[in-house]
C-alpha cells in the first residue's frame, strides 16, 4: 500500500543531505579560529643534511627547544630518517618518526621532513637505507637533545650501531609519521608559503596530508628500486 512514488520522494529528500554532510567540517576547517600567537611568531629551524658528504647526518647532534622544529634535507642517493631507542640503534621506535625514504639522485632533495620538537626527551634518529651497505652501522645516527649527562651518549650509540654490523637496519613499514614531509619552492618557514609547516600546527597531520604521503612513499619505493 506504500506508494513507491512516496519512497522516491523520501530518498531525494535524504541523498541531498547524505552528500551535503560531509562539507561540514570542510567548511569548519576552512575557518580555523586558533589562538592568534602563533600566526605572528614563527617557530625557530633548524637544518640537518641527511647523506651531504658520506652516510652522516650534519650535524649530528641537535639541541631544540620545544615547539622548534628541524628540518631534515636529502641528499644522495636514498636516506631516510627514523627514530630508535637508544638500546636498539638501528631498529625503529614504536610510535617514533619516520620521514619515509627520499631517493635523489644529484643534489638536494626537493623534499624535507620537518619534525616539531615536542618535548626535551632525547630522540635519537638513523637511516633505515641497507643498500649497498647498512648506513646505520656505519654511523649514520644522530641524536636531537642528548641527555646532558650519563651513558647515552651519541658515541656509545654510534657504537651500539656499528656492533649491528651484518645485520640489515629496520624501515618502519607504514609511511612517514611524526612530522611533514614538505615540498619547498615554497621552503619551510617562508612567510605565506602553501604548505609552510609554519602556516598550519604541526603536530595534527591532517588526512589530506596523510594521503600525499602514502602516494609520496610508494613512489619513494619505486625510485628506491630504480636507484639501487
Ligand atoms: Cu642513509
Amino acid at each position: 500500500m506504500v506508494s513507491s512514488t512516496l519512497i522516491v520522494a523520501a530518498m531525494g529528500a535524504a541523498l541531498p543531505v547524505a552528500f551535503a554532510t560531509p562539507s561540514y567540517p570542510v567548511a569548519n576547517g576552512t575557518t580555523p579560529s586558533g589562538p592568534t600567537s602563533t600566526g605572528g611568531s614563527k617557530p625557530a629551524l633548524q637544518t640537518v643534511a641527511v647523506g651531504q658528504n658520506g652516510l652522516k647526518f650534519t650535524p649530528d647532534t641537535i639541541t631544540a627547544k620545544v615547539g622548534e622544529q628541524i628540518v631534515f634535507e636529502f641528499f644522495p642517493k636514498n636516506h631516510a630518517v627514523v627514530q630508535a631507542n637508544f638500546d636498539s640503534p638501528c631498529k625503529p621506535k614504536d610510535g617514533g618518526i619516520f620521514s619515509g625514504f627520499v631517493p635523489v639522485p644529484e643534489g638536494r632533495a626537493n623534499k624535507t621532513f620537518v619534525v616539531t620538537v615536542q618535548d626535551d626527551k632525547p630522540m635519537w634518529l638513523y637511516c633505515p637505507q641497507n643498500a649497498p651497505m647498512p648506513h646505520c652501522p656505519q654511523g649514520m645516527v644522530a641524536v636531537i637533545n642528548p641527555p646532558a649527562s650519563g651513558p647515552n651518549t651519541l658515541d656509545a650509540f654510534k657504537a651500539a650501531a656499528a656492533a649491528t654490523n651484518g645485520t640489515n637496519a629496520t624501515a618502519p613499514s607504514g609511511g612517514p609519521t611524526g612530522g611533514e614531509v614538505s615540498t619547498p619552492g615554497a621552503a619551510p618557514g617562508t612567510p605565506g608559503a602553501p604548505g609552510s609547516p609554519s602556516s598550519s600546527p604541526a603536530p595534527s597531520l591532517g588526512s589530506a596530508t596523510s594521503a600525499t604521503i602514502s602516494g609520496f612513499l610508494g613512489l619513494a619505493a619505486l625510485s628506491a628500486a630504480i636507484l639501487l
